[in-house]
């Protein structure tokens, strides 16, 4: 009998939890997972004494599923998803939803997208952030894909997503095809950037300051009830606070050599492709590699010379140049992600709902930020904003902070303290506002050695070969950009 609001397939940390957040909220799920014993053992513990239905086959599954029938899958990123699809496509009519809630790369998301509504299925391919506890208490959540599918999930969706300070779902459309997946990339790029300024700043303060642990976990604490409260300040206060056995920081005997598990090296890629500057995820994939190339910096710190001289700062005073810096920062970078998202918006002609994804991210996820929440307000104002720096509020708070942003990165420069995100951010910014940059010497030069031609600044669309050293030809080369 058709009992089951939704199915869910693969029960491992985040399939179980999401199915528990479901059932807490009404809904019925019906769990099924390639191991059929893990079925089996979720009903008899997990989830027992709830109203929560297994499945002994994916046609079982289909059969207890309420039309249209709503099948989410949590299972390993690639293949598995294509199996499964090729598994469900039998027991399915036309209408039903197929929900991708893995962390599949978006091109998988629109290839599925596409082949599926050929067939008449509503494929949805969703961000799930969090972790294990967001999945169980409230994740953020991004679907996008076919739009059809949006009224019948969100009743779900937004049940069981986190909820925003003002008590808004973070979970909203985003818009189709693999947007979903695509956002949840960005997403996952800008929390890279955003761990990466913090521990700059907490180079700056040991190195720069010596600043004990305790002390900086005070300074965190403070920056934590003002304009830079997020999740992640709030976690990089108490883990500096956190003691060893021996009464010592423990963070100060981690090996300093950064994991990464591809999502930010993925985000710089896609920037790289659509020719948008998003330096500051990209610096802070490159900074995870550096970091990771720990005998040979080891063997540098003997070879290579820093700077002797110090400067002389007053450290409460810089504290609070280095809390503008790092919001300055953090602007630009959600700037450049959104300019990202932007345009693989109108690359794929996706409608993406930017108020929503910055709402999306407001709760439930590792970016989550008061910050986000004037992000929403900007593209609730206009949502075809050109740039996040044109909005007056970000327009005046990066004017604001621009002089504590110059000597943070100059006091790091003259000590010789790595910032590579921090000095992109404010190279970036300074890039943006000029109107000339000197990419005409940079044309000439590609004209007068390969014959690449150049546009005159009077006659734009034009393009012209000149024969700078009286010994070339008049042919130039073909006009284009890869
Ligand atoms: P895993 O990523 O560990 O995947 C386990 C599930 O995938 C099990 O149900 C397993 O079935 C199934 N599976 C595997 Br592995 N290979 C399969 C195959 N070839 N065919 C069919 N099923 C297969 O679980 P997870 O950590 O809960 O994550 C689920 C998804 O959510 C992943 O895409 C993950 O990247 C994403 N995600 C994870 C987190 C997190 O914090 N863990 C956060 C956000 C998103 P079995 O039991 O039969 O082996």
């Amino acid at each position: 009998m058709a009992t089951a609001d939704i199915g869910l397939i693969g029960l491992a940390v985040m399939g179980q939890n999401l199915i528990l957040n479901m059932n807490d909220h009404g809904f019925v799920v019906c769990a099924y997972n390639r191991t059929q014993a893990k079925v089996d053992h979720f009903l008899a513990n997990e989830a027992k004494d709830t109203q929560i239905i297994g499945a002994t086959s994916i046609e079982d599954l289909c059969s207890k599923l309420k039309r249209p029938r709503k099948v989410m899958m949590l299972v390993k990123a690639g293949s598995a998803v294509d199996s499964f699809i090729d598994q469900l496509l039998p027991f399915l009519e036309q209408g039903d939803i197929i929900i991708d809630g893995g962390n599949s790369h978006f091109p998988d998301s629109v290839r599925r997208a596409k082949t599926l509504a050929e067939k008449g299925i509503l494929f949805v391919g969703s961000g799930v952030s969090g972790g294990e506890e967001g999945a169980r208490f409230g994740p953020s959540l991004m679907p996008g894909g076919n739009p059809q599918a949006w009224p019948f999930i969100k009743p779900i969706f937004q049940a069981i997503a986190a909820k925003a300070p003002d008590g808004a779902p973070c979970c909203d459309w985003v818009g189709e095809e693999g947007s979903g997946h695509y956002v949840k990339m960005v997403h996952n790029g800008i929390e890279y950037g955003d761990m990466q300024l913090i521990c700059e700043v907490y180079q700056i303060m040991k190195e720069g300051l010596g600043m004990s642990s305790d002390e900086m976990a005070d300074t965190f604490e403070e920056w934590n009830k003002g304009k830079l409260d997020s999740f992640l300040i709030e976690i990089t206060r108490d883990i500096l606070r956190f003691k060893d056995e021996d009464g010592t920081a423990l963070v100060e005997k981690i090996r300093d050599t950064a994991g990464q598990k591809g999502t930010g090296k993925w985000t710089g890629i896609d920037s790289l492709d659509r020719g948008i500057p998003v330096s500051l995820i990209g610096e802070a994939v490159y900074a995870r590699c550096l970091s990771s190339l720990k005998d040979e910096r080891t063997r540098a710190s003997k070879i290579l010379v820093g700077p002797t001289s110090q400067t002389a700062v007053d450290k409460s005073e810089f504290l609070d140049a280095l809390g503008e810096a790092l919001y300055a920062a953090k602007i630009v970078s959600y700037a450049q992600g959104f300019m990202l998202m932007r345009q693989a918006a109108s690359d794929y002609g996706w409608n993406l709902n930017f108020a929503g994804i910055a709402l999306m991210w407001r709760g439930g996820c590792i970016i989550r930020s008061a910050f986000l929440g004037k992000i929403k307000d900007a593209y609730t104002v206009n949502p075809s904003l050109e740039n996040l720096l044109f909005d007056p509020f970000f327009t005046e708070a990066t004017a604001t902070a621009q002089s504590a942003w110059r000597k943070v990165i100059a006091m790091a420069v003259t000590q010789g303290i790595p910032t590579p995100a921090l000095s992109t951010s404010l190279n970036f910014y300074d890039g943006l506002r000029h109107e000339m940059l000197p990419a005409n010497l940079l044309q000439a030069q590609r004209d007068y050695f390969g014959a690449h031609t150049y546009e005159l600044l009077s006659n734009p669309g034009t393009h012209i070969h000149t024969n700078w050293t009286g010994k070339g030809g008049n042919v130039s080369s073909t006009n284009y950009d890869a």
